[in-house]
This record gives structure tokens, sequence and C-alpha cells, in this order.
């Protein structure tokens, strides 16, 4: 049985995109880490990991359930986890609306049997990955936003020394 590695998760719109793209290149030097691709940005709702396309499918008729209004994101945080190695962009206040949505996602995905990190859901956008050494983050003079009116299943799929991230369906917001 073919097993794919998969999450739910929320891109963003192309201009927002290519505003990061830009906003990043002029705030962190070539060295700081791996810059992620503009169509790669986005943030995980919930975690699936390497499963079946029958578990996949369960999901998917869960996740068209799921009925809830668009919500607003605002984007006027950023980070360094050194770990893990991600810089990444954020919220410092996250929106009921993502964090119910994620919630039901991540209660579906474990009761279906997908390991979820018993950390807590800390939403963010990961810009630069390899990021192992000390970063200087910029001044939190920045703040986009942008309307969440759908998420997705996306499939990570790791081709030419590099992962790239396929939606594979969106379902809407709405009540
Ligand atoms: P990251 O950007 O912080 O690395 C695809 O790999 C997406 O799933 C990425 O957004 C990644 O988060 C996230 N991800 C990968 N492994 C994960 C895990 N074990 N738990 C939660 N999220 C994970």
């Amino acid at each position: 049985m073919s097993a794919r590695r998969l999450f739910f998760g929320i891109g963003l719109p192309k201009p927002l995109q290519q505003q990061l793209v830009r906003w990043r290149a002029e705030q962190f030097p070539e060295e700081a880490g791996r810059p992620v691709v503009a169509a790669s940005l986005h943030i995980t709702l919930a975690f699936l990991g390497e499963i079946s396309d029958e578990k996949a499918q369960g999901l998917q008729q869960l996740a068209g359930r799921i009925r809830q209004p668009p919500f607003t994101l605002q984007l006027d945080d950023a980070g360094h986890w050194p770990r893990p190695g991600v810089v990444w962009l954020g919220c410092r206040q996250a929106p009921r609306g993502l964090l119910q949505l994620a919630e039901m996602l991540r209660a579906q995905a474990a009761r279906s049997g997908c390991y979820q990190s018993p950390q807590p859901f800390h939403p963010h956008i990961t810009l630069l990955r390899n990021a192992t050494r000390p970063v200087a983050l910029p001044s939190r003079n920045f703040h986009w936003q942008f309307t969440v009116d759908h998420f997705s299943l996306y499939q990570s799929v790791f081709a030419q020394g590099r992962t790239r991230y396929r939606a594979l369906q969106s379902w809407p917001l709405q009540e």
C-alpha cells in the first residue's frame, strides 16, 4: 500500500509570497539559512506524517465537514528556533479561528492514529531552514495581514534534493 507524507495547512496569497520573499532577502544575510521558496511558504495546521491513502481519504472526508467562517491573520511576529534551525514568521496573538481549525484537524488526525506532538501548537511560516547559528532578527516594525478563506491538504514531495509542497485538495471556510 502506498503512503504519502501529508499535512493540513494554509497557503499564502501570491502577492504576499512575493512581498515576504523580498523582505526576507533584505533582512537576512545569505549565510543565515536556506530560504524556503515562495510557493512553499505555508502554515501547518496538522502534520499527518506518512499515511496510507485509505487513512488520508477518511481525514479528507472529515475535513470537508468542518464549518467555520474565514478569519484574518496578522503576521507581526518573528522568531528563531535554533534546534530545528528554523527562522519563522507568525502572529503575536493567534486568531481564535486559526486555533479552532488547527485543534479540530489535529484532534481528527489523532483519532485516526496520526501522532500529534504534545508541544503547544505554535502557528508559523518557516522562512529559513538550516538556521542553526545565531541570527539577528529584524525589528518588529513589519505587519502583513491576509484573509484565510480556505485550507488545504498538502503532500510533501522530496525530489532533486529539495522538498516541495503540493496542494491536493482545498476546502473553503464558510458557515
Ligand atoms: P516546520 O516548517 O516548522 O519544519 C511539512 O513538513 C510541514 O509540516 C512543515 O511546515 C513542518 O514544520 C511541519 N512538520 C514537519 N514535521 C512535523 C512534526 N513532527 N510535527 C509538526 N509539524 C511538522
